[in-house]
């Protein structure tokens, strides 16, 4: 589609619970330990929360990982797993992330959301 002036607002995303193993951290790599975070795509960076409550806000303490997107690269990964719908994010500073849902939909929302938070992170 053709943007309009200043461009499209990225999409935002949340309220589905994602499957995600880090795999790398900095460039070093982790033992695949896949767990269940609660996503939320802001207009820069994906939230990965511990725990549902933090979406709003409304805990604090719990665990959140904070994905940078800027300058990250996202692509489908089916060879990384035995499990389906799985993509990667491997971020600027080389830290990778599997995601994965069993819902091909739920999967595929969010790799297009990411995708397109990636692609207009670069362009300020
Ligand atoms: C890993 C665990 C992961 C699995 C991974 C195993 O074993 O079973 O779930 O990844 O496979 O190594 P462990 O818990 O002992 O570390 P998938 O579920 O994505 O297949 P892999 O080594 O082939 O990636």
């Amino acid at each position: 589609g053709v943007l309009g002036v200043g461009g499209a607002e990225p999409p935002e995303l949340k309220g589905d619970l994602l499957n995600v193993a880090k795999v790398s951290d900095s460039g070093k790599k982790q033992r695949k330990n896949w767990s269940g975070m609660w996503g939320e795509l802001t207009s820069d960076q994906l939230l990965l929360h511990k725990e549902r409550q933090q979406e709003a806000g409304m805990k604090a303490g719990g665990k959140t990982d904070v994905v940078e997107l800027c300058g990250a690269v996202i692509e489908w990964t089916p060879d990384k797993s035995s499990r389906k719908n799985v993509f990667q994010i491997t971020t600027h500073t080389g830290t990778e992330y599997l995601l994965q849902a069993d819902s091909y939909s739920t999967a595929s929302k969010w790799f297009d959301g990411i995708r397109k938070t990636v692609d207009s992170s670069g362009k300020v």
